[in-house]
């Protein structure tokens, strides 16, 4: 899975960047001119992988990754800057994006329309996304309308969907906000629309300011203002978390007592971009290997198998599932065989999250 991170000229998402993915990419007070994005991989902490671990003692404990793609070139103007459009091309494959909003004050680093004021920030990305989408489709519907004069045939349901997308951007309403069959899905992802991806915010809240009013009252406007709109809220501390994320591990946990703090803002960073996503984790385990993936809610069980080797789904007989919490309550698989507990599940089933999977195929 690949998640894209935007938003203003320092707002911290590189600073954001390198704590989810642990890297070191070059963060600075001043515009770089840099035209790549930095791409990173993150493991999806899950504790429950480290309990399966311990209990089976595999050769290999794999966790399921997400990977971040630091994107440049978002500013007032988008929609009108050829340059800036050319670091977006790495959007095509992102299913979701982290917009980062900047809440911290510090004069060495200016803000590029002044002063901080986050609800402003967020209103204007969001307005170049939008205006951004409406210049990819009003350039498409110019080209359809001149097919139209020459007498050729055009794909009027494409053009009445485009329309209707149209319509709703002048509205200021994100594509996200809206809803569409499967067949316009597709339609749509040949498009490479920025305002119609789910959208996580984050409020990258100054040291200094983690508990203060202020925080909670822009936390309360932002989650008023993106109701309805496939978005949602997390508020972090993006440069503590570069330093929690660059401690050797051992010293994390004693880091984190000292501030008071139960867990990495970025957990649920990722909790929270997995529930936007309706994503949910499922395990294997054995004496070679415990893993854990990751699948769409909803997912039936011979395509969740998929995701391990395309065989399974093919050839899928049955799955043998046990949910982690019966298992752990058991103590042992055995144990939890004699109580009943693994189950034999169909082509049907729908996997359930923290279910650990056994998949029985033939092919
Ligand atoms: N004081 C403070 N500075 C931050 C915070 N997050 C980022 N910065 C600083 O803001 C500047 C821009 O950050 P960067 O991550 O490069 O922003 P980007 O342009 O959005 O990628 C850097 O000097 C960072 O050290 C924060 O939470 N607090
Ligand atoms: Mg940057």
């Amino acid at each position: 899975m690949k998640i894209g991170i935007i938003g203003l000229p320092k707002s911290g998402k590189t600073t954001i960047f390198n704590s989810l993915t642990r890297q070191n990419a070059a963060v600075s007070s001043f515009a770089t001119g840099k035209t790549g994005p930095n791409i990173g991989i993150a493991k999806v902490p899950d504790p429950r992988v480290g309990v399966l671990s311990d209990m089976f003692k595999p050769k290999k404990t794999t966790y399921s990754t997400v990977e971040y793609i630091d994107m440049v070139g978002f500013s007032v103007g988008l929609s009108k800057d050829a340059d800036a459009q050319k670091g977006l091309a790495p959007i095509k494959d992102v299913e979701a994006m982290i917009h980062v909003v900047r809440c911290f004050e510090d004069e060495s680093v200016p803000h590029s329309l002044g002063n901080v004021d986050p609800l402003r920030d967020i209103q204007t990305l969001e307005l170049e996304l939008i205006l951004y989408d409406h210049s990819l489709i009003e350039k498409r519907l110019e080209k359809l309308d001149a097919q139209t004069k020459k007498g050729q045939k055009i794909p009027e349901d494409e053009k009445a969907l485009l329309l209707r997308c149209m319509e709703a951007l002048e509205k200021e309403t994100p594509l996200r906000a809206l809803n569409f069959s499967e067949e316009e899905d597709k339609v749509m992802r040949a498009y490479q629309f920025l305002s119609i991806r789910p959208e996580l915010i984050i409020l990258n809240i100054g040291e200094g300011d983690l508990v203060s009013d202020r925080v909670k009252v822009w936390s309360e406007k932002a989650d008023k203002m993106s109701e309805g709109k496939e978005i949602a809220i997390v508020s972090l501390c993006g440069k503590i978390e570069m330093e929690i994320s660059q401690l050797d591990p051992s010293e994390t946990s004693e880091f984190l007592k000292e501030l008071n703090i139960d867990e990495p803002a970025l957990n649920r960073v990722i909790r929270a971009s997995f529930d936007l996503l309706g994503i949910i984790p499922f395990f294997t385990v054995g004496e070679d290997e415990v893993r854990s993936w990751i699948i769409r809610k909803g997912m039936p069980a011979p395509k969740a198998g998929g995701k391990i080797h395309s065989d399974i789904e093919r050839g899928f007989i049955r799955a043998e599932v046990i949910a982690y919490n019966d298992l752990i309550s058991s103590g042992t698989m055995a144990r939890a065989r004699e109580k009943g507990l693994v189950r034999l599940e169909g082509k049907t089933y729908i996997m359930k999250d923290g279910d650990i999977a056994e998949f029985r195929f033939n092919v």
